[in-house]
């Protein structure tokens, strides 16, 4: 936090609703945004727009949206207090997106690392919307005068490109748009991949044992731990160098139960590795079932999900107008009333 930061900061965060997330996703992203609703006026968006830079198939891509919604509800989200909602129904971060395009460098985009990467893993569409990707992303974030987003590592270059947009914009036209600081969330596990546990967990990895989500059933997770990939040293230490997947399952064991690491190695020391898998599938399940079965309610009753995302919409386009009207003010586009200032 700065000086400029007020008592009940705004935050913002989203994520993309491209298939089912995985508890790296819960631990590191969800699971987090439900501790800052005390105190914050939060927003949580299903970032629908960001999406398309990747060819979806409209039937699954429909579902997937609710499920991100319904998720974010499921997890602890508490509509009364946050808004939630979908990108797409709030017009102003396309609006605001191709306005800040012209405060964004080609340079600056062709430097972000996710561009380059995606460009090589989607080499037959590498599309305009996927290289000013982090200027859409740098709206969603100006549009609501936001201070504070968490973010995790992967998104630190993004979150820094809209700084400097930011900054660009007010040094150009004056103190128009909020800086915003990122927030690392304290003691947020990373989850690693089950099967290269020197990898990141990933919604896309090839191996679906390789990844937890957060809606398998219980028999699946258990699966899953049970076939995790360990070593043959044969002792439980937390040594992340040379037993990168006993570390990964202590590290998830504490996420899921709330101990620290100390108390996981005194917890396990002596042990197989078969009691740490089963344990750890046994916390996770335990973490999860409330989320799934808040899941299944939401989304069996899609009146009420509507309803929310209707609320939080109309919320959001409430802020966004702010914003809008002073930029719009700020570049000297006229009015429609015709006055000009
Ligand atoms: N790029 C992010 C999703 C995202 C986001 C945002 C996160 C889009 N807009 C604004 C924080 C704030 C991702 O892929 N995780």
């Amino acid at each position: 936090m700065n000086e400029s930061t007020p008592a009940r900061p705004v935050v913002f965060s989203a994520a993309q609703p491209t298939g089912q997330l995985t508890i790296g996703n819960y631990f590191g992203a969800l699971r987090n945004w439900v501790a800052l609703q005390e105190g914050r006026e939060c927003l949580f968006c299903v970032v629908d727009l960001h999406a398309l830079t990747v060819r979806q198939d409209p039937k699954v891509f429909r579902e997937w949206i609710a499920d991100l919604a319904a998720l974010y509800l499921a997890c602890g989200i508490d509509p009364e207090q946050s808004a939630v909602f979908i990108q797409s129904h709030v017009p102003a971060h396309a609006e605001l997106a191709w306005m800040l395009s012209t405060f964004t460098q080609v340079g600056e985009l062709e430097r972000m690392t996710q561009f380059k990467d995606k460009a090589q893993r989607h080499k037959t569409n590498v599309n305009a919307g996927l290289f000013t990707y982090p200027v859409l992303m740098a709206a969603d974030i100006l549009l609501y005068g936001t201070h504070q987003v968490p973010v995790g590592d992967d998104q630190k270059q993004h979150l820094e490109l809209t700084r400097d947009i930011a900054n660009r914009f007010n040094g150009i036209h004056g103190p128009v748009l909020q800086v915003p600081e990122p927030i690392i969330a304290k003691g947020a596990a990373r989850v690693r991949d089950l099967q290269d546990p020197t990898k990141k967990m990933s919604k896309t990895a090839a191996s679906e044992l390789a990844r937890v989500m957060i809606l398998d059933d219980p028999k699946l997770i258990l699966k899953k731990f049970k076939k995790a990939v360990t070593d043959s040293l044969g002792e439980i230490r937390y040594d992340n160098e040379n037993q990168p997947g006993v570390a990964n399952l202590l590290e998830i064991w504490c996420a899921a139960t709330g101990n620290d690491m100390d108390a996981a190695l005194s917890h396990f020391s002596h042990n197989m590795y078969g009691k740490l898998k089963v344990e750890t599938a046994e916390a996770v399940i335990a973490l999860l079932e409330p989320v799934q079965s808040r899941f299944k309610q939401w989304r069996e009753d899609e009146p009420a999900l509507a309803k929310v995302l209707a609320a939080g919409a109309e919320q959001a386009r409430g802020r966004a107008e702010v914003t809008m009207g002073k930029v719009h003010d700020a570049l000297g586009l006229m009015v429609e009333s015709g006055r000009f200032e």
